[in-house]
This record gives C-alpha cells, structure tokens and sequence, in this order.
C-alpha cells in the first residue's frame, strides 16, 4: 500500500500516472504502443531541459541575501537602496569566465561577481568582476579575447599560444593579465575574494549633482587563494569545490557577507585627472580617492532550485535605477546592450518575469505577449499616449537626461585621448612592485613561466617576455629565465 504521506507522481498537467518502471506495450513481450503519453512526455521534457549555456560565466553558483546601508552617502547619490538604514533584498552570482558549464572551479580565470538589488525603485543589477580592471577597454575587441581564451575552431582544443597572442598583440591587457596571473586568478572559495564594480559609474544626488563612483565589495572572510599546484589538484579531485563550499557555509548558517565602499570623484575633476577615469584597465589608487563605506551585503538563503533561480538568472548592466547611470567607459556603454541581448536569446524574451529577474516592485511596462508569458499586461491598453489610464513615464521619477556629460566632434574610430599618466604598462608595474609582497611575486613569477611553458609558441613567447618586461623589467628578466630564454 502506498505511503499516504508521500506524494503520488502526476504528469506535467496533475494527472496521476500509473507507472514510473514500465512503458505500455501490447502483452509482455509486445510493440511500445504511441498512445503512452507519459512515457512520451518523460522522453521528450528530457531532450529539452537544456538552455544555451551562457556564452561567458558559464560555471557558477548563487545566493540570495540582503543589502544593508550602514552609512551615509545620501551626498552623493538619491538611489533608494544607498539611502541610510534601508535594507534591500538582493541574488548574488559568482562565476568563472572561460570554462564551460561543467568546467572546474578552480582553473586560472577572472571570477564574475553579478549582483541583483531588489530596488523600491525596480531592479539595480551590477554586474562585476574580482579583479578592479579588464583585459581590454573598448568592446569592439571583447567578442576576440574571448575567442582567444576558449577553445580552437580546429581541434576543439584550449590554447595558451592562441591566449598569449592576444594578449602581447593587446598590451591594454597587461594590468589585468597581472592580476591574472597572480594569487587573485585562483580564489580559495567565492567567499574569499573581493567584488568590484571595475567600471566608473556616475552616482547623482537629490539636487542633480553628479559623481563619478568606483565599487569595491571587499570579503569580510578575508581574501585567500589556491596556489596553481593545488588548483589543478583540486580540479580533478573537486570540480565544484566552490560551488560546494558557497551552498555549504549557508547551510551551516555562515553566511558570508561583504563591505561595500565607494571611490568617489567629484565631476568636473574627470577631465584634468591623471589617468583616464573612464579607461577600464585602470584603477583610480586609493590615495587619491580613497574608500567610502557604504554598507554591507550578507547572502543567506541557498535557491531552492538551481536551474530556476541561478541558471535562468539574468544580471544586465542596464538595469539602472534613479541616482545611478553609466559613464563614458565604451566597455560599460556595450555591455548596456550586449546583456539584454543574451537573455532574449538564451532564456527567452519574458525572462524578466522569472523568479530571480522579476522585480519585487509592481512592472507597469507595455510589453505583452511572447512565449512563455504568464504574467498579465499591467498597461489598461496596450499603447501610448492613451486616455484610458495606461501608465505614462514620469520625468521627474528618473534623473533628468543632463545626468550624462556634455560632448561634441566629429565620428571617429579612435583609441582614448591620454591623460598625463596614462599607458599600458604603468600601472600593472606599480602592482608587481608595489603592492605584491615578495612572495606573491615568486608565485606570479611561477605561474606565468608555468603557463607560457605549456604549448606556446617561440615567437609568442619572445613577444610575451618583452611584454613582462614593460611591465617591470626584473619581472620580465626572470620570467626570460625561467623559460630560459636570455
Ligand atoms: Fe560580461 N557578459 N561582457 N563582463 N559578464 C556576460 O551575459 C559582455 C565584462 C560579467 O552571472 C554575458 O548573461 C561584453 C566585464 C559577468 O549571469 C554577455 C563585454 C565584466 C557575467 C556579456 C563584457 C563582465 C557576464 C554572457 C565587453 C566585469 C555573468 C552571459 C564590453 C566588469 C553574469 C550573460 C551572470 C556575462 C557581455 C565584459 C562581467 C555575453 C559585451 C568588463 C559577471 O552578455
């Protein structure tokens, strides 16, 4: 006799079926008949349930948690979820770059930090990385990096040549290839690595003023990482060390949690500041616009389901909310259109009503229809201007459209102006030698030689010595040795 407590299967429409072991044949021993709609729907849900994998940040896990502000930069911007006191629901998504979906967690890789603030204001979505900076600055040329850093149309193959070829033809990349290659490059867990906004962002306060704002989301479990022996360990004995870890401290009741700061630079300042603020391998250094505390985001609920709340979860860059807007960082302005893009593509064009994308605050947009929709139209009639009490856009809710910056010539194809201190190789210089103790440098050291050793080609590797070298000649020299080229 079944088991009254235990639920009794049904099929996809409520329906009970009479067998999860056995098709329905003719006799024992006869033909599978084509009326055994259930068999059919198991067979057929199954050669569905997959969606396109996302094209980069393919491997990751999320949380659910809280934002809360602990102090005040009400000064600096107007949005909601930065005004003192107030607490704001939020989904993290912490990810690798390259792997694919079943790729390891541990492998040498920038870690996405993509967060979802449930704003009064509707959704506010920053879409970070752990490392302040990127490999390139203009999106033009981040559909080929990725190329580069994935798998060979030949043989199906990664290839570190193919990555070093990009890299020492694009010396933009120098300053993250750094960081790359040292201890942030293999985080010991999600837990222990920072978040940074990386691009320069534009806060607006309640009297219009405007700032430009850098986010760093600092670990309070401290940062730590793996060094590449145990990485690669690891990546055979733990694929989904971090993956395991996150869900697991939150099972325990250890929720990790993270401090946000600002860097804040007053507007009119961008123009005559030393390096390109808007340039995203750059950092603005901390001593000349130092950390503002913000407040703190704690995750403390694992989803209840992977595939609905993390695998459909869709972070845009775009989902910007009053008080907030872009900056001139060409990287920043792409990424605006490139993320919708994805979703529409990869979930479907209602993603926005799924659970982890749909606002906490009522939608009154005139989209409607669409596959998969399910939720009803909030526009009385489907068009505007209309006088039937459809919504209509409200200027004075949104930041009046001088919220950007003023700007004039002619259309061009061109790098950046440069500002005083700007080049390629300064700043990755000043990290090597400056903030990297001397260990850290023997690791960095280490891992390059290691990385360059593994396929890459003479030509490349002389380009990608001088490379280090530009960075910080002694570095240069013994990454020379140590792939014992003089
Ligand atoms: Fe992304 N990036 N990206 N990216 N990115 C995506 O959107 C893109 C860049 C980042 O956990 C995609 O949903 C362009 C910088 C994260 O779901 C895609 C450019 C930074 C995630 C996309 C960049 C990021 C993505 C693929 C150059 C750190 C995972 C799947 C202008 C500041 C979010 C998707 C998640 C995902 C486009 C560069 C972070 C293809 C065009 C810089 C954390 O739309």
């Amino acid at each position: 006799m079944p088991d009254p407590a235990v639920p009794y299967t049904t099929n996809n429409a409520g329906v009970p079926v009479p067998s999860d072991d056995h098709s329905l044949t003719v006799g024992r021993d006869g033909p599978i008949l084509l009326h055994d709609h259930y068999l059919i729907e198991k067979m057929a849900q199954f050669n569905r349930e997959r969606v396109p994998e996302r094209v980069v940040h393919a491997k990751g896990s999320g949380a659910y948690g809280v934002f809360e502000v602990t102090d005040d930069v009400s000064r600096y911007t107007r949005a909601t979820l930065f005004q003192p006191g107030k607490r704001t629901e939020m989904l993290a998504r912490f990810s690798t770059v390259a792997g694919e979906q079943g790729s390891p967690d541990t492998w040498r890789d920038p870690r996405g930090f993509a967060l979802k603030f449930y704003t009064e204001d509707g959704n506010y979505d920053l879409v970070g990385n752990n490392t302040p900076v990127f490999f390139v600055r203009d999106t033009i040329k981040f559909q080929d990096f990725i190329r580069s850093q994935k798998r060979r149309p030949d043989n199906g193959l990664r290839d570190h040549d193919m990555q070093w070829d990009f890299w020492t033809l694009s010396p933009e990349s120098a300053h993250q290839v750094t960081w790359l290659m040292g201890d942030r490059g293999i985080p010991r867990s999600y837990r222990h690595m920072n978040g940074y906004g990386s691009h320069t962002y534009m806060w607006i306060n309640a009297d219009g003023e405007r700032f430009w704002v850098k986010y760093h989301f600092k670990t309070d479990q401290g940062v730590d990482f793996l060094t590449q022996e145990d990485a690669d360990r690891l990546a055979g004995s733990d694929p989904d060390l971090h993956r395991q870890d996150l869900y697991d401290a939150i099972e325990r009741g250890e929720h990790p949690s993270w401090t946000l700061y600002v860097q804040v630079m007053p507007f009119e300042a961008a123009a005559g500041y030393r390096f390109n603020p808007f340039d995203l391998t750059k950092v603005w250094p901390h001593g000349d616009h130092p950390l503002v505390k913000v407040g703190r985001m704690t995750l403390n609920r694992n989803p209840e389901d992977f595939f609905v709340h993390i695998e459909q979860a869709a972070f845009e860059p775009s989902n910007l909310v009053p008080g907030i807007s872009v900056s001139p960082d060409k990287m920043l302005l792409g990424r605006i259109f490139s993320y919708p893009d994805t979703h529409r593509y990869r979930i479907g064009p209602n993603y926005a009503q799924l659970p982890p994308n749909r606002a906490h605050v009522p939608v009154h947009s005139y989209a409607k229809d669409g596959p998969m929709r399910f939720d009803p139209s909030r526009a009385e009639v489907p068009y505007a201007p209309n006088s039937y009490g459809g919504p209509a856009a409200a200027a004075d809710r949104f930041d009046d459209p001088s919220a950007g910056w003023r700007t004039e010539g002619e259309m061009v194809r061109e790098a950046y102006g440069l500002h005083a201190d700007d080049d390629d190789w300064g700043q990755a210089g000043t990290l090597v030698r400056e903030v990297l103790d001397a260990a850290a440098r023997d690791r960095l050291v280490s891992n390059i030689v290691g990385h360059l050793l593994a396929g890459v080609s003479d030509p490349v590797l002389e380009r990608a010595v001088q490379y280090w070298r530009n960075v910080d000649k002694a570095l240069g020299d013994r990454v020379a040795a140590g792939v014992r080229k003089a």
